[in-house]
């Protein structure tokens, strides 16, 4: 280790609370560190005394927090020796995953239901290239073919059953432990596969277990209404919503998640798409932060269960948002358009008169 300050990565941070080794080569892209943001606007505009804070996962090196989970995966693959690795994904894991692949040297296979994600994950899989498998089919169609190719071919997968995935995201909790001194009284996080739920548990039970915290958050998992396995206490086989990141009926850390609710005193609920765009939009024009659909539903959540008195005022409440908004532009675009843009005249008087106009 050299003694300079400058950061490499969230397992050279966390080594000791991770499966390496000194002489492990680690493969990573400066993932972690992300920022904490303090809402100043919503809560005056909820009108309740909360503190609110966003984990902006989307500020990782692919965008989204994948890549705490892909940097430890594919570091132990290539220590185990894979030279393949392979996922079924919504978007985010499979441009994590492409992007780790190509920084190792190693080939990525990734299965991606057609026309179903957001078109930044799409160029950016391609762009690091991966090997991609359009399916006729969905996430979970894409899971269950993964885990049975597996058995029979030389990848390693590398969604988030595999084991190191959640050993490294559940560093976003101790990230969150050193700036706040203290874990939050809730944490909110949007559930598709409920690996990052289970995984943020993890961090901060471990923080409290070394002393490093003294108290430990209330978990709570929103869904997508359309693909809310978790409220409907059973799997669901066709997932709907235009969170594409989050269109999963059958998440993989189904028990996990539910010891998680009921370890922390949490809860699970859901948003109608609708209430998942107001809040992306809420949090970009009140805060100045964007993040993709599927992330809002953490904060529309918040919102909403500090609304009704469900989190009671004094609270201090950290949202993830776990992917950037740049990762779907036609969502947003198709949100926006008209409000926001007209086509004038290259001129002067053009220019001065929609000032004025937007201003008055
Ligand atoms: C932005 O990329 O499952 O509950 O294949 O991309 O841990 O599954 C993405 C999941 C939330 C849900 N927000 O996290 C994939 C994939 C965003 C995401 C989730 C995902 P989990």
């Amino acid at each position: 280790m050299s003694n300079s300050s400058r950061y490499t990565g969230l397992i050279d941070k966390y080594r000791d609370h991770l499966p390496v080794h000194d002489d492990t080569r680690i493969i990573s892209l400066g993932e972690g560190n992300t920022p904490l943001i303090r809402l100043s606007n919503v809560p005056r505009m909820i009108g309740k005394d909360v503190d609110i804070y966003v984990k902006y996962e989307g500020l990782n090196p692919t965008g989204s927090f994948k890549d705490r989970g892909m940097t430890m995966a594919v570091t132990k693959a290539v220590e185990e020796g894979s030279k393949a690795i392979i996922c079924a994904s919504t978007g985010n894991t499979s441009a994590a995953a492409a992007a780790y692949a190509a920084r190792a040297g190693i080939t990525a296979f990734v299965l991606i239901p057609e026309g179903k994600i957001a078109m930044g994950k799409l160029a950016q899989t391609m762009m690091y290239g991966a090997v991609i498998l359009q399916i006729r089919g969905n996430f979970d169609e894409g899971m269950q073919l993964v885990k049975e190719v597996a058995a029979e071919a030389p990848v390693t997968i590398v969604n988030s059953i595999n084991p190191y995935r959640l050993q490294g995201q559940k560093t976003a909790a101790f990230e969150i432990v050193e700036e706040l001194g203290a874990a939050p009284d809730y944490h909110c996080l949007p559930v598709g596969n409920a690996g990052n739920i289970t995984a943020h548990w993890m961090g901060y039970s471990e923080s409290h277990k070394d002393g490093v915290s003294n108290n430990l958050p209330k978990m709570v998992g929103y869904q997508a209404a359309g693909a809310a396995p978790f409220m409907r206490g059973k799997m669901v086989d066709d997932p709907e919503t235009i969170a594409t990141a989050i269109r999963i009926g059958h998440p993989q850390s189904w028990d996990k998640a539910w010891n998680v609710q009921k370890e922390s005193g949490g809860w699970f609920d859901e948003l109608q798409d609708s209430e998942i765009l107001e809040a992306q939009k809420l949090l970009a024009q009140s805060e100045g932060v964007f993040c993709e659909p599927a992330s809002a539903a953490s904060l529309g959540g918040a919102i909403r269960d500090v609304k009704s008195g469900k989190i009671p005022e004094g609270s201090k409440i950290v949202c993830t948002l776990t992917g950037n908004g740049l990762k779907d532009p036609d969502t947003a675009i198709s949100q926006c358009s008209n409000a926001s843009m007209s086509t004038i005249d290259a001129t002067l008087d053009e220019v001065k008169k929609s000032i004025l106009d937007n201003l008055s």
